[in-house]
């Protein structure tokens, strides 16, 4: 496993072999199941590419009023809780004294993408910010605090994680584009990025 630090990111790169990507599927799948995908729009009325759902006692949306995390998910029901396993990846890699409220699940298909953007959703921004990438390849773009200046980028891999905690917790980042089809992980093709989150 290779340890990159770019710009406070802390990125290790395959951190999850094939087997534990194929688990973290697997428990995913009832979680799908019971809280769907769905394409959330944003303040201004537009769509996104990327579908969502979260798991936990916190959930991600957006929509005509905002952003914010709520209890439940869009269609009224509870989130179902974070998996024990990707409980134990925020354990091993950020903390064990407190558990993040929040397993926010992006699903990428051919030609969705993410707009720079800052985390800045949360109440306490000494937690970092724990990130998964499960399925295609993906062009990670990293910037600055402000939206201005150079940026760089990086592929993320099925498999990588991304630490963003300390300094780059408020870093600007998105997802230029995904190799659709790059990897065998998904049957239907596509990414899933799940980022762990304190929320409150
Ligand atoms: C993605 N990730 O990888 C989008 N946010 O699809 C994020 O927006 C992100 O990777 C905070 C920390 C790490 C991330
Ligand atoms: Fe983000």
């Amino acid at each position: 496993m290779a340890r990159l630090l770019l710009r406070g990111f802390d990125i290790r790169k395959g951190y999850l072999d094939g087997a534990a990507q194929t688990q973290l599927i697997d428990v995913l799948r009832p979680i799908l199941k019971s809280a769907p995908l769905f394409h959330p729009t944003t303040p201004s009325g537009k769509q996104m590419s990327v579908r969502m759902t979260s798991a936990g006692g916190l959930g991600w949306v957006s929509d005509k009023a905002g952003y914010r995390y709520q209890d439940t998910h869009p269609k009224g029901a509870a989130w179902p809780a974070i998996p024990d396993v990707i409980l134990q990846m925020w354990k091993d890699l950020c903390s064990p004294d407190r558990d993040p409220d929040c397993c926010l699940i992006n699903y990428y298909g051919e030609g969705a993408r993410m707009g720079l953007h800052q985390d800045k959703d949360e109440a306490d921004f000494s937690w970092p910010v724990l990130s998964v990438s499960l399925g295609d390849d993906a062009l990670f773009r990293i910037g600055n605090t402000t939206r201005s200046g150079k940026t760089e980028s990086i592929w993320l891999n099925s498999g990588d994680v991304v630490i963003m905690g300390g300094p780059a917790r408020l870093a600007y980042h998105g997802i230029d584009r995904i190799r659709f089809g790059s990897s065998r992980l998904l049957p239907k093709g596509g990414r899933i990025n799940l980022t762990l989150r304190v929320a409150t």
